[in-house]
């Protein structure tokens, strides 16, 4: 309006919301109105779902807005301590699904990216103060097709059209500097100067609690040349290529998620990521707090942690605590000792693997040519942590070749980013209690000696909204009704009052309604999605996640066959009495990872021989779900009744899936892994189908594999054999099944053990056919499986970073 015109010209303040949005129906439905015709994204007379989809999205947006604002003005009054969670591979979080229009943003590869939007979820429904960031990657995890010759990868474009979601904001862009060279000045202060410089500009997408104003904000940087760089002489010289040179080069930082490492170039890109997010967030995180405490006159920097919290998701932000370094000590001019201090009060790491060939580690060289200064930071860091072992710590001196950050190997010189991490973070946890166990045992334990109480188990949750409550709404209001309140939805503890009606029929029959509901919902899905007819009246089992050996999908596929095979070999009338099953598998491999691609095809290639095997067909189907994301988890999860989760012990730091599917009152079968083991513990032995060595047991295994001593089962003989007669096509199952065999080495001699726990699965999957013949004992175990999931809402894990890891509390807007 023109008042509002008037005072923001005359104020330089942003002027007061003439009227507050309401949400009445005839409201919205102008305001959507609005949108279709004055916020135009195409042509015009067009007003189909995927008009609707945008105009509908970008009215949610304006009411989103105006309770993001309200929350950061209440931050910046109330001056509140902050966390920052710092995440590379974010997955972009998604609002309210309005209509299938809405692409997944698919910017995470796993269970680490999607647990940083639960985390989201939860700082905003807590009403705690709290920042996440990320790379707006313009290509998200590629998006899988299946074909005759196994998974295609192609691009994931998510902003093919645009987001209505995000807000660019041009008033917030910092200057990232790589290469160059560290100019000593006569004071004897460091400066890193020359090299390039690329601009980063800020994407906010807002993140909405439940039921509560607080909205907090996802920041997502975008890579940009400055102007000045594009070289207009050049290109009015006719050479287009070499005056956007710079151009292309911002531009390929925030290309894709994860781009391959196979080549140098490859992994010079991984670190400029890295960096490029690092130094943006850390840029962004001092101005913030300068802006406030320049408002409340004197403040000294040793204030700085009691008003920041930074939290590293795993260590692919690592170089944040170098960067932190440089920032306070070349720019603020700190001395080591106070920046220091600083830095190692103000992160904090999360582990999320002990696999070995995830633990990062830099070449030294290309580090040095990227980041000078910060080589030069991270050096004295080590120089000062072994100086500290020689003078204190004595007994520990014989371990300094594995604890101390740079790996001198003249053959392939390293920075150790885990060790950075545990030397400068002032705590350190990992995401389930096994896995917090075995690194305090195993790959921190040095450290532990140093630092005990530097060690601490986060484990992982879920966000109850999105996992049941937005995904399975039928359940939700059997749950609703029954518990007499829909408070669950926050405290999701209160679902243990489920447990008294685990036996009651008439509960019992309303949640075994709901279920079918969702299978019948999955079963169109499959249908549409493959061709494949599935039988809603069969058990649904289901295995979806990353492709990976020791996710172990080759277990499951073998007893599939194996089960195959029994059936073929059955009469008609023994086949009545065995329990239906539709097999389901979901997930990505890598791609370049070829073994993972190997057992994408080999599921698919049995599935097509099972499928239309008419003898056996109503008894087995075998189906891969093509593209597996948060979309399509949010069918199958509810519509799941027995769920895989069969790594090998010790591997799987925790594992998240398997807390949706329990949520959903779907049962397990799985090994005592991650967090599979606190599951069991709650829902209770009973109600968990195990199997398989547990992780103290698997070192053991191993070496009695080496040493020939391993007999196996004749099942599993059997599976392998009838995979390599050809009984699922021509194509060569040799190199797969070959890394089952053998005795010793990485990927080969069986290192995941599937030849160890086959018959103790066998046996397990026989437990469930029968389980799920007793349909008044499966429901009841089914109900309480949801009535147990109550400790994995991410609303329990986020409360314990926040009070035990993080020192904030919530900030609730009035
Ligand atoms: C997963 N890790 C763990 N890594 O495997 C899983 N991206 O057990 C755990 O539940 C989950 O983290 C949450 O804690 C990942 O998903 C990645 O996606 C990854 C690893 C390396 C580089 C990039």
């Amino acid at each position: 309006t023109s008042t509002a015109t008037v005072s923001a010209v005359s104020s330089s303040k942003v002027p007061p919301i003439a009227r507050p949005l309401a949400g009445e129906p005839e409201e919205v439905a102008s305001n959507i109105n609005y949108h279709a015709q004055f916020s135009p994204h195409f042509s015009p007379f067009k007003f189909e779902p995927e008009q609707a989809y945008f105009a509908t999205a970008e009215s949610v947006r304006d009411r989103l807005i105006q309770q993001w604002n309200e929350t950061y003005a209440h931050y910046h009054k109330e001056d509140p301590k902050q966390t920052y969670y710092l995440h590379l591979n974010q997955l972009g979080h998604q609002l309210e699904d309005i209509v299938e229009q809405e692409k997944d943003a698919a910017l995470g590869n796993g269970g680490l990216g999607r647990l940083a939007s639960c985390f989201l979820d939860s700082m905003a429904t807590l009403n705690l103060p709290a920042w996440g960031y990320g790379l707006r990657y313009r290509y998200g995890l590629f998006k899988q097709r299946i074909t005759k010759e196994g998974q295609e990868e192609i691009a994931e474009d998510w902003l093919e059209k645009f987001s209505p979601w995000e807000v660019v904001r041009h008033d917030v862009v910092f200057p990232v500097r790589f290469f160059g060279h560290v100019e000593v000045n006569p004071d004897g202060s460091r400066k890193w100067v020359g090299g390039d410089t690329v601009q980063a500009l800020a994407y906010d997408v807002p993140i909405p609690g439940y039921k509560t104003k607080n909205t907090i904000s996802l920041r997502l940087w975008e890579a940009r040349a400055s102007s000045d760089d594009f070289n207009l002489f050049l290109f009015n010289d006719g050479q287009y290529e070499s005056a956007s040179q710079l151009h292309s080069g911002a531009q390929q930082i925030c290309a894709v998620l994860y781009p391959g490492d196979a080549t140098e170039n490859g992994k010079l890109l991984r670190l400029k990521q890295q960096f490029f997010l690092c130094s943006a967030s850390l840029q962004d995180i001092i101005l913030r707090f300068k802006e406030r405490k320049n408002e409340n006159r004197s403040w000294k920097w040793s204030e700085f942690p009691s008003k920041v919290a930074v939290q590293l998701n795993d260590t692919h932000p690592t170089l944040a605590i170098p960067e932190l370094m440089r920032l306070l000590m070349d720019n603020e001019g700190l001395g080591w000792d106070e920046a220091w201090d600083v830095t190692t009060r103000t992160v904090a790491y999360t582990n999320h693997t002990v696999l070995p060939e995830a633990l990062e580690k830099w070449s030294q060289s290309v580090m040095w040519k990227l980041l000078p200064r910060h080589m030069e930071i991270i050096e004295e860091i080590d120089t000062r942590f072994i100086t500290m072992i020689r003078t204190t710590r004595t007994d520990l001196e014989s371990k300094l070749p594995s604890i101390c950050i740079l790996d001198n190997n003249p053959q392939k010189p390293v920075v150790r980013m885990a060790n950075l991490c545990v030397v400068s973070s002032h705590k350190v946890n990992g995401v389930a209690q096994l896995h917090s166990d075995i690194l305090k045992a195993e790959l921190f334990a040095d450290y532990v000696s140093i630092w005990p109480k530097k060690f601490q188990n986060k484990t992982n949750g879920i966000t109850p909204r999105r996992w049941l409550r937005f995904c399975s709404p039928e359940l939700s209001d059997i749950i609703t009704k029954w518990l007499k309140t829909d408070q669950w939805v926050t405290k999701l503890d209160l679902l243990v009052g489920l447990r008294k009606f685990a036996e009651n029929a008439d509960f019992q029959a309303e949640w075994s309604s709901a279920k079918m509901a969702n299978k019948q919902r999955l079963a169109q899905y499959i249908l549409r999605e493959t061709g494949v007819s599935i039988d809603p009246n069969s058990l649904f089992d289901i295995q979806v996640k990353r492709i990976h050996e020791y996710k172990r999908q080759l277990l499951n596929i073998l007893g599939a066959i194996y089960r195959y095979k029994k059936l073929k070999e059955m009469s008609a009338e023994e086949r009545k009495n065995t329990t239906p099953r539709t097999i389901m598998f979901g997930g990505k491999a890598f791609a370049t990872y070829t073994n993972a691609k190997r057992i994408v095809k080999l599921v698919n290639d049995v599935g097509a021989v099972v499928n239309s095997d008419p003898e056996v067909n109503s008894y087995l189907k075998v189906v891969f779900v093509p593209n597996y994301n948060v979309s399509v988890a949010e069918m199958l999860i509810p519509g799941s009744e027995l769920s895989q989760h069969i790594s090998t012990a010790g591997m799987e730091a925790s594992g998240t899936s398997n807390m949706k599917f329990a949520l959903n009152g779907c049962l397990i079968i799985g090994t005592l892994d991650g967090a599979n083991v606190e599951i069991r513990e709650e829902i209770g032995e009973e109600n968990f189908f195990l199997f398989g060595a547990t992780a103290d047991e698997v070192p053991r295994l191993r070496k009695e594999r080496e040493n020939g001593l391993f007999k196996p089962d004749p099942r599993f003989e059997e599976a392998k054999e009838y995979t390599r007669s050809g009984a699922f096509g021509s194509y060569d199952y040799n190199p797969l099944l070959d890394s089952l065999e053998g005795n010793s080495g990485y990927g080969r001699g069986d290192y995941f053990l599937v030849g160890h726990d086959f018959p103790s699965y066998m046996d397990a999957q026989e437990r469930v056919d029968e389980a799920y013949k007793d349909r008044k004992r499966w429901l009841k175990m089914s109900i309480l499986s949801t009535a147990g999931s109550g400790k994995f809402s991410s609303d329990r894990t986020i409360s314990q970073y926040a009070k035990e890891i993080w020192n904030i509390e919530e900030c609730r807007v009035p």
